[in-house]
């Protein structure tokens, strides 16, 4: 059932949501931010995660146009929840395909859901990752620099499992680099995963940049990072992603 019609109907049905997941300071142990994660509501099958349709929304080129929509819908939520509960510094994360560069305007669709949900750009941040760093730099850093002029944020998703070199680093200029998981799952234990994100918590530090832990399961996890200077975290030790309304109930409680 994977193949583009049924993509291309769940589009037209608007049967792609988000959930959202909170990214919390370690410091304060406050929500400063949420990651907008699609899952697919198939009335059939239920819920389907994006590793069973992203690929194929890729290698269509759907993902052009299920792109945009995220971008529209996750623009638009954070203007519902700045205008329920204030939230003037939070960050809305969205994750950004390579294909979004190379087929897509990104500039255009990132630009547009910022002017038509009426987010301050400072709000918005750009998960990408290192493979597209990889593969479409010269076109990526292009569009890149437009919308760091806009005020946008950027972040480096999966930090450490894909081939980001220093001089990107440097090129770049993002905000923020996300730990992968595979890193933080035994980060507690395992010697060589606990030297990795060390490194990496130095490195972003010396060039300015926040760092954020993904799949952070336990309290062993976070005292590890909050130990080593770690800024931010995520993952279902304090939540899994939510449904917007869930996500917005603990919205107004932080
Ligand atoms: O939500 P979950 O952990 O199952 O997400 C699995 C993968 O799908 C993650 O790597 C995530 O980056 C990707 N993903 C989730 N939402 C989106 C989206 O809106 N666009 C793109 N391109 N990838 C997404
Ligand atoms: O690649 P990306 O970082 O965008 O993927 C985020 C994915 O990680 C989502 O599919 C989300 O559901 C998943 N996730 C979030 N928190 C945790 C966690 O604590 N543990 C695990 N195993 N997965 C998590
Ligand atoms: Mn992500
Ligand atoms: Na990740």
């Amino acid at each position: 059932i994977m193949v583009r019609n049924s993509l291309l109907r769940a589009l037209e049905r608007r049967e792609f949501v988000l959930h959202y997941q909170p990214q919390l300071d370690i410091k304060s142990g406050h929500i400063v931010g949420v990651e907008a994660l699609i899952r697919w509501e198939n009335p059939d099958i239920g819920i389907v995660p994006p590793d069973r349709f992203i690929p194929v929304a890729e290698s269509s080129g759907l993902i052009v146009e299920i792109g945009r929509r995220v971008l529209q819908e996750a623009c638009r939520q954070l203007k519902a929840w700045q205008e329920e509960f204030g939230l003037a510094d939070f960050v809305m994360a969205v994750n950004i395909s390579a294909l979004q560069f190379t087929r897509g305007d990104l500039y255009e669709a990132v630009s547009s859901a910022i002017r038509e949900s009426g987010i301050d750009a400072s709000n918005l941040e750009l998960e990408l990752t290192e493979s597209i760093l990889l593969k479409e730099a010269d076109q990526a850093l292009e569009v890149m620099s437009r919308l760091r002029k806009l005020g946008v944020k950027m972040s480096i998703d999966d930090f450490g499992t894909g081939y980001s070199s220093m001089a990107y680093l440097k090129r770049l200029s993002v905000d923020k680099l996300k730990i992968d998981r595979s890193f933080v799952k035994d980060i507690d234990v395992d010697s060589e995963d606990a030297a990795i994100a060390h490194a990496v918590i130095s490195l972003g530090h010396i060039l300015g940049l926040t760092i954020i832990a993904e799949g952070v399961e336990n309290e062993a996890q976070l005292a590890f990072l909050h130990a080593h200077g770690c800024d931010q975290y995520q993952g279902y030790y304090y939540s899994r992603p939510l449904p917007a309304a869930e996500c917005g109930r603990l919205l107004s409680k932080n």
